[in-house]
C-alpha cells in the first residue's frame, strides 16, 4: 500500500470506502493541539507521525499542499476548503480514486 493509500484508509474512519466532509475536517482538526483553530507545521508533523507514521518530509509535503495561501499555518477553513479540491465531481464524498488523483502525485 502506498503512503497515500494508507492515509485514505485511516481518514475513512467508518470504513465505508469514501471520505465524507466531516471525516476529513474532524481528522485534521484533532491535530490542533493548542485549540487556536490553526495547525502549525509542528502540530501537523506530530499529527501525521501519530496517525500515519509519516516522516518529516512526508508531513511537510502534505502541509505545503494544503497550505494554499502559503501562510505557514493551516486554518480550519483552509482544511475544509481543501475537501472541495479533493471532491472533484462535487458529490460530497471523496472516493479513493479522487483522493489518489491528488495525493498520489505528492507521495
Ligand atoms: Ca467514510
Ligand atoms: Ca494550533
Ligand atoms: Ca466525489
Amino acid at each position: 500500500m502506498s503512503f497515500a493509500e494508507q492515509m485514505y484508509s485511516k481518514i475513512d474512519v467508518d470504513g465505508d470506502g469514501s471520505i465524507s466532509k466531516k471525516e476529513w475536517a474532524d481528522f485534521f482538526r484533532a491535530f490542533d493541539k493548542d485549540g487556536n483553530n490553526q495547525i502549525d507545521l509542528n502540530e501537523f508533523s506530530t499529527g501525521m507521525a501519530t496517525a500515519f507514521g509519516a516522516n518529516g518530509d512526508q508531513a511537510k509535503k502534505a502541509f505545503d499542499k494544503i497550505d494554499t495561501d502559503k501562510s505557514g499555518e493551516l486554518t480550519v477553513d483552509e482544511i475544509a476548503d481543501f475537501f472541495k479540491v479533493l471532491d472533484k465531481d462535487g458529490s460530497g464524498d471523496v472516493s479513493k480514486a479522487e483522493f489518489l488523483a491528488v495525493w498520489g502525485t505528492v507521495f
